[in-house]
């Protein structure tokens, strides 16, 4: 039987386990990436592993997340950053330097090559036929160890596209019906391929558009063939020679196929506050907008910013808007400013922002109270903007340049047509400007490298072994989709990333600012916290700081509906045991405040698959279960996957 694209790989790669949908398989990662806000943490952990030099093909720290050093917190972190990339063999990507994902597309993807990267949005590098996966910074650490990376194999959704896009629909309009068809929850597990007829319409930062925002879905990745446009788009980086072809056999099976017409998709937009709250423009324009934003891991690229360009050229931004622009990556930058898109952007009212994540992770731009902001990148969760009564509205480039000129929600096709403007059909240009030189290569010496450390730069947590029993309180009990920013704000937080016992102090902040004090009060007492949550608890980032400090905390069990992959793994890399309800209606029945006890947790996971709980405030037993690996099982006996794997002696 033939082999789809994601079986190819993941066969190639593959150094333990059976490659049967859903048993645990470990697989050699060649590259690694790490932004600086997951980043700390991950070299931190990598350096106390005593290991010399990275045993990956290829490694690269960016600093993107917190570039605006207010106080010496970010300055630290990236000068501990520079310090020890040079030491480790690691390539270090400078503040300034771009986007992670967008750089990496430009500068580093290569076909057929796995990727691990301490961020969610890392598969945006399957655009480029990798396959590419955000994990943990932990996981990523120890891939940067050489040791494989687990995963569960992964049953494959195939999309059929077919058609062209019309003009002023784009790649994102693709990626918002799909998260209107498969919500962002009930996905885990799977892996999207996409192929079909409509694959050769789209050009790689196309494709790497969709691949992105195929995290919002839960994914475990989205990839895309690596065809003769994957090649042009190489061959204008200057690196051809990475390229392989790389297509599903004719005969490839898979799990499940969803056809989609590229030219019957319109523009789309998901609404607050979440990803897959998805409706036509059309249907809620007229909607007047504060604030528009370009930018983020999704939609910053060349095309991007000089579509966005092209549609303004010559006219003004409604005075209503505020209107910012950040290009992905230097390179995107330099040519904006070379082709002058940057001056008719200035010229039309743009605010020219930083190369970075920024307002994207709510450092900066919080939109006014109540605000309406209409934004490119992917998520829009509560919250994460900044200002907690604002909503946010996730639109492609033509969308967001058309609310811009109107000041309301509207229809680029619609604008255009009002005011005479021909679709700007913007091409991959043959060459790109290469300038690799905010991108330091490791030292030749390492021993010369000193580590830079400053107060910010703190040790990395050691949670403790898993109890025989757990006896505590639900110290909280919420409700369905909580995100990782939910439960570890980012924002003006971020900069406490490499000092825990700080940054434990924002846990839940935006839910109940109390919950943090509550549960150290348990563990100095040696109460166990417990947290209780609805369905796809963790999902968004892959920030391992949303289960670190609930571990630093006391958190020792979450219980759950249903988890979404990163976080459960991150979960139980930092002893934290994620436990489902056997009967969903043991959920209505638990309160937050009630007594919990697993008396033979220890045992019971040893054992088998169920685990008994008794809530001693209502006096009931109730039933609990788990998906662990027999691996993922020892972890928690150990105390975390960094003393496994120390404990092992073996990554
Ligand atoms: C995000 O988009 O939420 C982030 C910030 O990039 C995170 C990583 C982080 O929290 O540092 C992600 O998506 O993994
Ligand atoms: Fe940065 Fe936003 Fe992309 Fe996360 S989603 S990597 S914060 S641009």
């Amino acid at each position: 039987m033939g082999k789809n694209i994601v079986q190819k790989i993941i066969d190639a790669h593959l150094v333990s386990g059976e490659p049967v949908p859903g048993k645990e398989v470990g697989i050699r990662i060649d590259q690694t990436l790490t932004q600086d806000a997951t980043g700390t943490m991950v070299y931190l952990q990598f350096e106390s592993m005593g290991i010399p030099r990275v045993r990956t093909e290829l490694s690269v720290s960016y600093v993107d997340h917190n570039t605006l050093q207010e106080g010496f917190e970010n300055a630290d972190d990236h000068l501990y950053l520079q310090t020890v990339a040079a030491k480790y063999g690691i390539y270090y990507s400078k503040a300034g330097n771009g986007i992670c994902h967008q750089v990496h597309l430009e500068r580093f993807g290569a076909p057929g090559k796995t990727l691990l990267g301490s961020d969610s949005h890392t598969p945006t590098n399957g655009g480029i036929g990798m396959l590419a996966i955000g994990a943990g910074g932990l996981d990523v650490a120890i891939a940067m160890a050489g040791g494989p990376f687990y995963l569960t194999y992964p049953k494959v959704l195939k999309v059929n596209l077919t058609g062209k896009l019309r003009p002023f629909v784009s790649a994102k309009d693709v990626i918002l019906k799909l998260l209107e068809i498969l919500t962002t929850k009930g996905n885990v597990g799977w892996v999207v391929e996409y192929g079909g007829e409509g694959v050769k319409t789209l050009s790689v930062p196309e494709r790497a558009t969709i691949t992105n925002m195929g995290a919002e879905l839960g994914v475990t990745t989205s990839i895309f063939p690596s065809d003769e446009i994957t090649r042009a788009f190489l061959r204008a980086q200057g690196r051809e020679e990475v390229w392989v072809p790389l297509e599903a056999d004719p005969d490839a099976e898979y799990d499940r196929v969803i056809d989609l017409n590229l030219s019957e998709l319109e523009p789309m937009v998901a609404q607050p506050h979440s990803p897959d709250n998805v409706v036509k423009v059309r249907d809620i324009a007229g909607l007047p907008v504060d604030q528009v934003l370009i930018g983020s891991c999704t939609n910053s690229s060349y095309k991007d910013v000089t579509t966005v360009a092209k549609i303004l050229e010559g006219r003004k931004v409604h005075p209503r808007v505020s209107f910012g622009v950040a290009p992905g990556s230097r390179q995107v930058l330099l040519m904006a400013t070379k082709e002058s898109s940057l001056a008719t952007l200035v010229e039309a009212g743009a605010r020219i922002l930083e190369s970075t994540c920024g307002f994207c992770i709510g450092a900066g731009q919080a939109p006014p109270s109540k605000g309406v902001s209409v934004r490119t990148n992917n998520r829009n969760f509560f919250g994460r903007s900044g200002t907690k009564d604002a909503g946010v509205y996730l639109v492609s480039p033509e969308t967001a340049a058309a609310c811009a000129l109107k000041g309301e929600i509207a229809d680029p096709r619609d604008v255009a047509e009002e005011l005479g403007i021909e679709y700007p059909d913007v091409q991959v240009p043959e060459k790109f400007i290469i300038d690799d030189s905010m991108i330091i290569p490791p030292a030749e010496d390492p021993a010369t490298v000193e580590i830079r450390r400053g107060p910010n730069i703190g040790n990395p947590p050691e949670p403790a072994p898993l109890p025989d029993a757990i006896r505590g309180e639900v110290t909280l009990k919420v409700g369905d989709k909580i995100t990782t920013d939910h439960i570890m704000p980012a924002g003006s937080r971020l900069k406490y990333r490499s000092n825990i016992p700080k940054y434990a102090t924002f846990v839940f902040e935006t839910v109940d600012p109390e919950f943090h004090k509550r549960a150290l009060e348990n563990k100095e007492k040696g109460v166990h916290n417990v947290i209780v949550g609805g369905m796809s608890y963790g999902q968004g980032s892959s920030r391992e700081h949303a289960a670190i400090c609930p571990s630093y905390l006391g958190v020792r069990a979450v219980i759950a509906k249903s988890f979404e992959r990163i976080h459960s793994a991150n979960l139980v890399n930092f002893g934290i045991i994620p436990l489902l309800f056997v009967n969903e209606s043991d959920y209505d029945r638990i309160d937050q405040g009630d007594r919990i006890e697993l008396p033979s947790v220890k045992e019971d996971i040893q054992k088998g698959d169920r685990v008994k709980a008794v809530n001693a405030t209502k006096g009931y037993e109730f039933e609990l279960t788990h998906t662990l690996s027999q691996r993922q099982i020892e972890i928690l006996l150990a105390g975390g996957r960094l003393a496994y794997t120390k404990q092992k002696g073996a990554l």
